[in-house]
């Protein structure tokens, strides 16, 4: 994925080498690589200084002592299965230890000239962004937050489908990967046991009638305990570790959302949101819920699902409603959505 255009053809890296927690061998690392053992030398100086713990002892060579669960563009490309191969997603792979917020660099890469598939992970953001100019929780080295550059050729009105393309991604790699029965709220939380464990925003940069770029930021919680919580946030956010009670392999996460992105992104472009409405439907869990949508005048009724545009069916006083956009909050309790 790195600087290659497609991940079959990335080069096996220095981490895969020394998978498994023994010594290998400087010259058998340098073989399998296909590098000079100088070279491997460099690269292991500079796996440490990203966070890796690599011992190093002359007649013996090397051994990984234990990462530092960091979302490297390594670790990361170590984890996707090799069935697995990129339709859109492939890269580059950016990643920060610390920054304001990973939309944020990925629109400025974007407006650079990064193309399609570039992707950008942080440890942890200083000014994490939800919607509206509402903020992220975003502590360090316990989640994951990742923004995604694409160039969809899709008028802007289209491009809020997006979000839910995301939705779906998030919910099936929580499915993927833990146990966790993980639940999307229209149009852009994925909850599990009614709390919010994830979120998207996608801002785009259009002329009236081209998209630009779009960028998708999703985060989630994933290795967070409550007192990585503001006081207001406990009873309503959650994390894979808290609703699970096991630690996430972040990496491994990051990787089989990166490739639930990837597909479906790809059914996405193929046969628009249409494609994907019975994949968002088996997720949501709004349907059926007697729900109130704030607006002028605010619409209360009972969501019907959703439709081939992404809009949310509410079935209230005036008949059926298509809404395209807004807050939408339960009539009911929060807590009893699953
Ligand atoms: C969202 O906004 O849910 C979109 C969140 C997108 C975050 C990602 S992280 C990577 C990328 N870079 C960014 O800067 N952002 C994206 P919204 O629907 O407006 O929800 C925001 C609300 O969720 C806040 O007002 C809080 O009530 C709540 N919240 C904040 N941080 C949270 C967290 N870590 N977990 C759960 N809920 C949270």
């Amino acid at each position: 994925m790195s600087a290659s255009p497609g991940r079959g053809a990335t080069a096996p890296s220095l981490l895969a080498a020394l998978e498994g927690n023994g010594w290998r061998s400087g010259a058998e690392i340098a073989q399998r690589l296909g590098i000079s053992r100088a070279a491997v030398w460099k690269q292991v100086e500079r796996l440490r200084t990203r966070g890796y713990d690599i011992e190093a002892t002359a007649g013996r060579g090397y051994r990984l002592v234990g990462a530092r669960d960091l979302l490297l563009p390594e670790a990361i490309e170590a984890s996707i299965p090799a069935s697995h191969r990129p339709e859109r997603l492939c890269g580059p792979l950016v990643h920060r230890d610390s920054i304001d917020s990973t939309n944020l660099l990925a629109a400025s890469l974007a407006r650079e000239g990064a193309g399609e598939g570039t992707i950008v992970v942080a440890e942890q953001q200083t000014a994490g962004r939800g919607r509206l100019g509402r903020s992220w929780v975003s502590p360090a080295r316990v989640n994951f937050y990742g923004s995604v550059v694409l160039r969809p050729a899709i008028p802007p009105l289209e491009v809020p489908r997006l979000t839910l393309v995301a939705g779906i991604a998030v919910a099936e790699a929580i499915r993927a990967t833990t146990p966790l029965a993980a639940a999307i709220k229209w149009p852009n939380d994925v909850l599990l046991d009614g709390r919010k464990v994830a979120g998207v925003l996608t801002e785009l940069e259009a002329e009236a009638d081209r998209v630009r770029f779009v960028i998708v930021g999703i985060g989630v919680n994933l290795n967070a305990t409550r007192e990585h919580f503001p006081p207001e946030l406990r009873d309503k956010a959650t994390s894979l570790a808290l609703a699970g009670g096991a630690p996430v392999d972040r990496a491994a996460f990051a990787a089989a959302l990166l490739a639930a992105l990837d597909d479906a992104y790809a059914s996405f472009l193929a046969g628009g949101f249409a494609a994907l409405r019975q994949r968002y439907e088996a997720l949501h869990c709004l349907t059926g819920r007697r729900v109130e949508v704030d607006g002028k005048p605010p619409i209360v009724g009972t969501v019907r699902g959703v439709d081939d545009d992404g809009a949310l069916l509410v079935d209230g006083a005036g008949g059926v409603q298509r809404v395209v956009s807004g807050e939408v909050t339960l009539t009911t309790t929060y807590e009893t959505l699953r």
